[in-house]
């Protein structure tokens, strides 16, 4: 069949991806009554949760904090099992989704964009896909999220390894048996920590490659009961408001008090109640001053460095696994079960790859400058190319036929986050430069996003206006006004996905913007209120 006889009827609105961001959006532009179609390269719903079902997966943000917050009755029935449910329980949450609200009849599964533009003399996109298909629509908006484009790192004789080689977001449905095996995992970002403590009990050989030590907090997972949750929904008009005033889309407010303000002695405390609390409020609950100040961010550092070394028997492996390149909170905070102390069990080593670097992957296994390490399996748990991976990995084609692959080599930049100049109704979500792409409760600042994309295309349509885009000059005054933010922090000068500074050749610069949830809705509001001042509506 040719490309014509493939031609769909015209859609309103294409949304590439069908996890937390995808579903919410479809919901709510059907609600506008659009004709709307999903697509999505996965089998199934869920995006993150749907790949990354590697063992130990589990989200590091609360149940009650990591949900869809616009049905009451999909907030009263759905029955969180725990704090922090697991790959699996989110799954199941995003199909349960997908089936109360009738979602899966507008999705196409199986199905990856290619190629997209936009056709200046209809003023709509062509949007083709690996099945052959070319949607016609008014509207894109993608909703790919921020870690979505694997990053394998090229490691030389990759194609030689005889065992079994698994990126942790590519991790086969029907699992990889461990068991017995000698295995290898590379990265100890959030997902290496999840892997380790989860499968060092079950293998007969774990070696763990890391680059660079990271800091991580003990996570406290309760189950719940029928009265937790009673008393957790109770809760939830309380939460709904909280959320979007905190700093980074959490439930819980940072401190008011200059932290040296506060004598030493209630320093302790105040962080001893926050360790002992067994979520990431340490971090993104306490004192924003760790984000900009190097003695709060010392201070502070060494504290949590205190409590990892207490807990490695081996002072020599306990050193290793010190941060100490960069402070408590500049690269994003895992949540840990027992990764640590997986160190002390005599099944596990560790391979500290900035004295002994990986040299190739070779037939065996892995070689590094001090000798060969045999091993059956392999699992890169090396992250992601963040934010814009997954915007590259399609051919993404604006006015004049402009490449957004080529505008992004020069320099990527976006509006808000939302849109970008150059490429109409193309709507954005989890894209650099929003809180949403790093900095951020992921569902919180997602939610607003979708919020203000549906509101903005029904004030078009309400306004008889068919095409939105910024101007040049609001995009750079965004940008400028990102980076004066960025570049007071310490976050924005440390090496990690959240600044580019993981990916060989990308640009460095903070992903995600750092002025707060807060301060990031008003913007966004100004502009409607403001009848989308700045931005070209035709
Ligand atoms: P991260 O946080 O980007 O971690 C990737 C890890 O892989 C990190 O330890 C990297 O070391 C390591 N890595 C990457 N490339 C290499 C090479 N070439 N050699 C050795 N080690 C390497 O990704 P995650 O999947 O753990 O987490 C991503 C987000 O998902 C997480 O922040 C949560 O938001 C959920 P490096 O630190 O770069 O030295």
């Amino acid at each position: 069949m040719n490309d014509a006889a493939k031609t769909n009827p015209p859609l309103d609105a294409v949304i590439i991806g069908a996890g937390f961001t995808g579903l919410y959006q479809l919901w709510s532009l059907r609600k506008l009554g659009l004709r709307v179609r999903v697509v999505d390269a996965a089998a199934g719903v869920g995006g993150t949760w749907y790949w990354n079902c590697y063992p130990g997966a589990r989200t590091d943000s609360p149940s009650n904090i990591y949900q869809y917050w616009f049905s009451d009755e999909l907030l009263e029935e759905w029955n969180w099992q725990q704090r922090y449910p697991d790959q699996a329980e989110s799954e199941r949450y995003f199909n349960h989704v997908a089936d109360r609200f009738d979602l899966r009849k507008d999705i196409s599964f199986n199905t990856r964009v290619d190629a997209m533009s936009w056709d200046d003399a209809t003023s709509r996109w062509n949007v083709k896909t690996n099945t052959g298909e070319t949607l016609n629509t008014q509207f894109v908006i993608t909703a790919l999220g921020p870690l979505s484009a694997p990053l394998v790192p090229p490691f030389k004789g990759h194609e030689t390894f005889k065992g079994r080689l698994v990126h942790t977001a590519r991790w086969p449905r029907e699992g990889v048996d461990l068991k017995g095996k000698r295995v290898g995992v590379i990265g100890t970002g959030a997902t290496g920590i999840q892997v380790v403590q989860t499968i060092a009990p079950e293998v007969e050989r774990l070696t763990v490659f890391q680059r660079t030590a990271n800091y991580a907090v003990p996570m406290i997972n309760p189950r719940y009961n029928d009265a937790d949750r009673t008393a957790i929904r109770a809760q939830y008009p309380e939460t709904r408001k909280a959320i979007w005033t905190t700093f980074a889309g959490f439930d819980q407010q940072s401190q008011t008090r200059a932290y040296f303000s506060i004598p030493a002695e209630e320093r302790r405390e105040i962080l001893e109640t926050l360790w002992a609390d067994g979520t990431l409020k340490i971090w993104v609950g306490a004192f924003n001053e760790i984000f900009f100040d190097p003695a709060v961010s010392d201070e502070i550092s060494e504290f949590v460095r205190e409590k990892i070394r207490a807990r490695i028997v081996d002072p020599k492996v306990a050193e290793k696994l010190l941060p100490k390149d960069h402070g408590f909170g500049t690269r994003r905070v895992p949540l840990e079960n027992g990764y640590f102390t997986s160190f002390n069990r005599p099944n596990v080593d560790l391979v500290d790859l900035h004295a002994t670097p990986i040299e190739c992957i070779t037939e065996r296994g892995i070689r590094t400058s001090a000798g060969e390490i045999e091993l059956d399996v392999i699992i890169l748990a090396t992250g992601f190319d963040a934010g814009t991976g997954g915007f590259l990995a399609m051919d993404i084609r604006g006015r004049n036929g402009v490449s957004l692959r080529e505008e992004w080599k020069k320099e990527v930049r976006t509006t808000m986050g939302l849109q970008i100049h150059g490429f109409p109704n193309l709507f954005t979500t989890s894209a650099p430069y929003a809180p949403a792409a790093a900095f951020c409760n992921a569902p919180t600042c997602l939610q607003h996003q979708v919020q203000w994309i549906t509101e903005t295309i029904d004030y078009l349509r309400k306004h008889g206006r068919a095409v939105i885009e910024p101007t040049a000059e609001t995009e750079q005054r965004w940008l400028t006004q990102h980076d004066e933010m960025a570049n007071q922090t310490l976050v924005a000068k440390t090496k990690s996905w959240y600044t580019g500074g993981n990916v060989e050749g990308k640009h460095f610069r903070l992903l995600s913007y750092i002025g707060g949830l807060p301060a990031y809705i008003e913007a966004c509001d100004q502009v409607k209120q403001k009848d989308y001042e700045g931005f070209e509506v035709a």
